[in-house]
């Protein structure tokens, strides 16, 4: 049956007669059966992506170009005067992932079925996911995101399974999404729920009990977790999505042939940070019940976890009280108890006053070397190390770009690094270039296309074709004029959205991302603050420039979201004041998301990557804007570094301090920020611009003063250190992009050498070093343990 026709089986009646809801219910039903077709043979050994986010975006553009009839789709419904925009629009944007660690999840399942490889994502079904944003009085305020709706993409499956807490178990539903690989098999995302949960409960938008765990515990992403409630939900939630997804492994390698002693031929599990750490104890815990006694289970449950560490910030390390871990998981308790012991056993004195050392001889030497607690699972103060877990009890640690690991192996965890250097590897990020290239910037894919012919949609390499005409005019126009048109498109986006007009000729300098003081969005602000008083002074820029935001904060950070604050003052201040908005504008998106950044990414110019260098661990959202053709004004961290030694010193604006001067600062602490504001001018200007008359005419009072204070008295991020550094460089970048035709050269380079950047090449990779699965000469699983 051809598109069309199966189209019209769904709708049921004519398409120019059908209303877009009925297209877009029509089209998710065609777009799931024929994903289905797609499903592959089961091989021997699995993927299991475990992660407590999966930021997966809109699915219906996608899917249909992974299953390759997008373009069809779309001239079908023009031929009956139907937009396809119009019909995406009404596709509610799931929200279940925070960030870039959610994100990254997403792009890697895009590229395991892309690639061909039998591998499931395992998390959990929230419900409202994170909160929606919406600016009022100039604050953010957080309400919820119900996405699941009649029609939707979750497919309600038969698996359940029994979970136990104590006093109470739980009966979990699965729920399935279809997770389509470009041109290739289909695979599954599993999401976990429970029938019981009731979005009644939600009061006033956003609070609920947090002690009814059946009514509650798939509602929210991540429930505010700035009280003892909100932080054992997570300890159930956690626990609920793991002890799901270790029945669900078990079941299915021993359908496949395993006897559960050779799970490690069946399975490979990627732990997704520490939020799901608990499978670990869990999956023993299964196995001794099932037979395995406690080594054997540790054993084979060791050379099947694999932990991704995605960040070195202390506050967003996982610890859990052993308290806590007793109310929610008894049953966990003693096996992470013997996993302690262990640890201890091999690498630590039982006793800080301890003076004799037990250990076992084999390990002497060892043990002389690690002769403190920095390596325990279970420390001093009765809390549970869970990064100590996957390190210890996985066969694979993993930094998420080359700068993160090296700072992981020699700072972070240099005590563990030493015990087991053979662990330690790096696999730099990637993003999915279906959804960063070819359906955000159809005008861009077209223009490679006939450059470069199409095989780096396969092959992301290929784009490096691109630096052959570095110097063809025709091409360098055509990408300048490409950026032009997205810039309107999303000049026209914003105008409709928020009402905020700006100019398409100016300079789009975007920043976005979640809303962090180690990300400094208060630096670009400060710099704003900076150019605003510049212009008030009679000195305007060639060109106009608009300076766009886009964040969430986390609804306890009170310092990020007084940062909100400070953006949308200046945002009304800048934009109002009839001597500076011909030359500079300043936009904060509202419900920064996955679809904002669709329209976003495109249309920009001089991308933001600005955190303190060692601080972002890798960031994804550089490697998006470098692939459509951003230039980068950035610091020397996470993957940053990558992209500079990629594109050289002409096509990136790098500032600030390195990782190791920052380093020596903290291990110093000789950081004075408020000695930077007094020996600086300019910086004490624009401090002080914070609470001067003006802005406490439209802020709020409290808000202002204690970012200002925050600023001026701890700076924890160092924004003081390279804020000279930083408008020095920016101002470079903006000199720049006056040569329009070197400028297009930078945005050319930018393009080519984003191939490196592609998921696929670091799937691969996490294949090749720690997955190990067979990708071309099928290895065929049993059905039966015994193989009849
Ligand atoms: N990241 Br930990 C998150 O988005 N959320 C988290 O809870 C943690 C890390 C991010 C890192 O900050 C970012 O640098 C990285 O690119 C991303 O994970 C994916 O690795």
């Amino acid at each position: 049956m051809s598109v069309q026709e199966t189209l019209l089986k769904h709708l049921g009646k004519g398409i120019a007669e059908s209303s877009n809801e009925e297209l877009y219910g029509a089209l998710l039903q065609m777009v799931q059966e024929l994903a289905v077709e797609k499903e592959a043979p089961q091989e021997k050994k699995k993927i299991y992506y475990i992660s407590a986010e999966f930021l997966i975006g809109k699915l219906l553009s996608n899917n249909m170009i992974n299953l390759g009839i997008y373009e069809e789709v779309r001239e079908i419904l023009a031929s009956h005067g139907k937009d396809i925009c119009e019909i995406e629009e009404l596709e509610p944007e799931p929200s279940l992932g925070n960030g870039g660690l959610g994100r990254l999840a997403a792009c890697f399942l895009d590229s395991i079925a892309t690639l061909g490889m039998c591998g499931d994502g395992i998390g959990l079904n929230y419900h409202f996911g994170l909160f929606k944003q919406e600016f009022e009085n100039g604050l953010q305020k957080e309400t919820p995101n119900p996405w699941i709706e009649e029609k939707s993409w979750l497919i309600k499956t038969d698996v359940s399974y029994p979970v136990s807490f104590r006093g109470l178990t739980l009966k979990s539903r699965m729920y399935d999404i279809e997770v389509t690989g470009y041109e290739n098999r289909t695979n599954k995302l599993h999401l976990f729920d429970v029938d019981s949960v009731d979005e009644t409960i939600v009061q006033d938008g956003i609070s609920f009990d947090k002690e009814d765990i059946a009514k509650n515990l798939t509602l929210f992403l991540y429930p505010d977790d700035s009280d003892d409630n909100g932080r054992l939900l997570r300890i159930y939630q956690q626990y609920f999505m793991v002890s799901n997804g270790a029945q669900l492994i078990l079941d299915e390698c021993v359908e496949r042939g395993s006897n559960l002693y050779d799970l490690p031929d069946y399975a490979v599990i990627q732990i997704n940070d520490t939020h799901p750490t608990m499978v670990i104890p869990e999956l023993i815990r299964l196995l001794n019940a099932r037979g395995l006694d406690m080594d054997e289970a540790i054993d084979v449950v060791s050379r099947t976890c694999a932990y991704t560490n995605h960040t070195i910030l202390a506050e967003a390390l996982e610890k859990w009280p052993m308290a806590y871990l007793k109310k929610v998981v008894p049953q966990l308790v003693p096996i992470i108890e013997i996993l302690d012991d262990k640890v201890r056993r091999k690498y630590t004195v039982i006793s800080k006053h301890s003076v004799s050392r037990k250990f076992s001889e084999e390990y002497s030497e060892k043990v002389n070397e690690y002769s403190d607690e920095s390596v325990a699972i279970i420390d001093h103060g009765d809390v549970v190390h869970m990064a100590h877990i996957d390190i210890h009890y996985g066969f694979s640690v993993n930094g998420v770009a080359a700068l993160h690991t090296e700072i992981l192996k020699e700072n972070e965890l240099h005590s563990f690094y030493r015990i087991y250097p053979e662990k330690f590897n790096n696999k730099t990020n990637g993003i999915t270039f279906r959804r960063w290239l070819l359906y955000c910037n159809p005008l861009l894919t077209r223009l490679l296309d006939e450059q470069i012919g199409t095989g780096y949609k396969k092959d992301a390499k290929e784009l490096e074709k691109l630096l052959e005409f570095e110097n063809d005019q025709k091409l360098l126009a055509s990408l300048l004029e490409i950026k032009n048109e997205n810039k309107k498109v999303l000049c026209d986006y914003l105008k409709v959205s928020q009402g905020i007009e700006v100019d398409p000729n100016s300079i789009f300098d975007i920043q976005i991302k979640r809303l962090h003081e180690y990300k400094r969005q208060q630096m670009n602000a400060l710099y704003v603050i900076h150019k605003y008083l510049e212009i008030k002074a009679g000195k305007k820029p060639n060109t106009p420039i608009t300076v766009i935001f886009g964040a969430k904060a986390a609804p306890a950070y009170v310092i990020a979201k007084d940062i909100i604050h400070l953006i949308l003052c200046l945002q009304e201040i800048v934009n109002q004041d009839p001597d500076v908005s011909p030359y500079m504008k300043v936009v904060m998106v509202e419900n920064y998301n996955v679809s904002k950044a669709e329209k976003l990414i495109p249309a920009c110019d001089i991308s933001e990557q600005i955190s303190l260098a060692s601080k972002e661990a890798s960031g994804t959202g550089n490697m998006k804007f470098m692939l459509n053709g951003a230039v980068t004004l950035g610091t020397e961290d996470g993957a940053n570094v990558e992209i500079h030694e990629l594109v050289g010193d002409d096509n990136i604006f790098v500032f600030g301090a390195e990782s190791d001067e920052v380093i020596k600062h903290y291990d110093h602490a000789d950081y004075v920020s408020r000695s930077y504001y007094e020996k600086d001018p300019d910086i004490k200007a624009a401090i002080d611009f914070i609470t001067c008359e003006k802005m406490l005419e439209i802020g709020q009072e409290e808000n202002l003063r204690r970012l200002q204070n925050e600023l001026l008295n701890k700076d924890w991020f160092m924004t003081l250190l390279d804020f000279k550094a930083y408008t020095k460089k920016k101002e470079e970048a903006l000199r720049a992009y006056e040569d329009r035709t070197a400028w297009a050269k930078k945005m050319l380079v930018n393009i080519a050498r984003a191939g490196y950047f592609s998921s696929d090449r670091t799937i691969e990779e996490y294949n090749r070093d720690i997955w190990r699965l067979k990708t071309d000469a099928h290895e065929t699983c049993q059905t039966s343990p015994e193989g009849d």
